[in-house]
C-alpha cells in the first residue's frame, strides 16, 4: 500500500514523514524543499505474524509494508500548472491513499504560503486542484476512448459509462468552487 502525503508548502509534511518512517526527509522553513518526492517504506506491525511464525517455521518473515511517499507543496493553480504544478499531481495519481496535511499551528517564524493560519480555506485550495487534476485526467481519457466507442468497440462503450459519471461528478464538485485558476483550468479541459 502506497501513502502519499499532500498539503501546501511548509504544513508539516516532511516533519509528519520523518516521524512516521524515521526518515531523514529535509524539514525546513522554506516552501519548495522537498522536490523529488522521499519515499518511505515501513513493516506494519501484526502480532500474528510472529504466532504464525513460529506454528509454520519459515525461512524467511517478511511484514506487510507500508510506504510513505512526501510528495512536495501543492499551491493554489497547480492544477494549471503553478508552483511546481502537474508535475507533483502526477506523483499523486501514483498512491493508493492521500493522506492530507493541514496546518494549524501558528509560529511566525514559519512562512505560511497564503498569509495565514486558516484550515478550511488551505483544505478547500487542495481539494480543488486535485479534483481539477481528476477532472484533466478523465476528460484526456474521454477524447481517448470516444473514438474507439463510436467505432462499435465493446470495451471502450462500457469505459465511456464510467467516464460519463465520473466526469460529470467532477464537475459538478469543481464548480463549489469557482476560483480562477478553476475556470482557467476548465476551459483548458473543456469542461
Ligand atoms: N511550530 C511548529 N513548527 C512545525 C510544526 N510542524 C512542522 N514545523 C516546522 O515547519 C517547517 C516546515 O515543516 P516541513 O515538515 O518541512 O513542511 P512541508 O513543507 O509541508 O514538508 C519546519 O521548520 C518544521 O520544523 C508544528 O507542528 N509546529
Ligand atoms: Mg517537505
Amino acid at each position: 500500500m502506497e501513502i502519499g502525503i499532500v498539503g501546501l508548502p511548509n504544513v508539516g509534511k516532511s516533519t509528519i514523514f520523518n516521524a512516521l518512517t524515521s526518515g531523514n526527509a529535509a524539514a525546513s522553513n522554506y516552501p519548495f524543499t522537498t522536490i523529488e518526492p522521499n519515499v518511505g517504506v515501513v513493516g506494519v506491525p501484526d502480532a500474528r505474524l510472529g504466532r504464525l511464525t513460529e506454528i509454520a517455521k519459515p525461512k524467511k518473515t517478511i511484514p506487510a509494508s507500508c510506504r510513505f511517499v512526501d510528495i512536495a507543496g501543492l499551491v493554489k493553480g497547480a492544477a494549471s500548472g503553478e508552483g511546481l504544478g502537474n508535475k507533483f499531481l502526477a506523483n499523486i495519481r501514483e498512491v493508493d491513499a492521500i493522506l492530507h496535511m493541514v496546518r494549524l499551528f501558528k509560529d511566525p517564524d514559519v512562512i505560511h504560503t497564503m498569509g495565514g493560519v486558516d484550515f478550511k480555506r488551505d483544505i478547500d485550495v487542495i481539494e480543488t486542484e486535485l479534483m481539477l487534476a481528476d477532472l484533466e485526467s478523465i476528460s484526456k481519457q474521454y477524447d481517448k476512448v470516444s473514438g474507439k466507442a463510436k467505432s462499435g468497440d465493446k470495451a471502450a462503450k462500457e469505459a465511456m459509462t464510467v467516464l460519463d459519471t465520473s466526469r460529470a461528478a467532477s464537475r459538478r464538485a469543481s464548480r463549489l468552487a469557482p476560483s480562477a485558476s478553476t475556470r482557467k483550468s476548465c476551459r483548458s479541459s473543456r469542461c
